[in-house]
């Protein structure tokens, strides 16, 4: 069994329904255990500005699948949620990036790990931490460290409003 942690995003048609339910599908995958995940959390667009604010979280999944076949059923997940790919950084309905394989550490066509940009994404990093608090990233260090250099990103932990029930006083 390897731990791959994955980070999960969406800034369109009830992101936070999006991620939840991308957490069941990833928690149904094949010869694999869903071991922790994040809260929720409200983070400001990085990159492509001119979008709305994204809901993030981090899962850590215990797995027997390869990173291929482990990002094959990831791409899966995206398409089910009508992902379509217009440009770089664009909204999207769901995004599921491969994190860390664990130690892995190589570039391929398609897949690097650890993810290239994950170290410098406070996105990322909060909720990871809060899941891994002692994690190292291959090659890059502590990840409170390098979370403490992403600078004033905006992320909050997402509380969902509560429901109004009917009949309550
Ligand atoms: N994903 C991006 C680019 N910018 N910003 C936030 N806050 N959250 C994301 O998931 C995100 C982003 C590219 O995948
Ligand atoms: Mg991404
Ligand atoms: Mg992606």
């Amino acid at each position: 069994m390897v731990t791959a942690y994955i980070g999960l995003g969406a800034n369109l048609d009830d992101p936070a329904g999006q991620v939840e339910q991308a957490m069941n599908e990833l928690a149904r995958l094949p010869e694999s255990l869903l071991a922790a995940r994040s809260s929720l959390f409200a983070t400001a667009p990085v990159g492509y500005a001119e979008q709305p604010d994204f809901i993030n979280a981090v899962v850590a999944l215990e797995t027997h699948l390869s990173p291929r076949a482990l990002l094959e059923a990831m791409l899966d997940i995206e398409h089910r949620h009508g992902r379509n790919r217009t440009f770089r950084n664009a909204p999207r309905t769901l995004d599921l990036d491969l994190l860390l394989y664990g130690a892995a550490h190589f570039h391929e066509e398609n897949l690097t790990l650890p993810h290239p940009r994950m170290h410098e994404r406070a996105f990322v990093l909060q909720p990871l931490l809060e899941i891994a608090p002692l994690l190292t990233i291959p090659g890059l260090g502590r990840a409170d460290t390098l979370l403490a250099l992403c600078g004033d990103q905006s992320v909050h932990r997402h509380t969902p409003p509560l429901q109004m029930v009917e009949g309550a006083a």
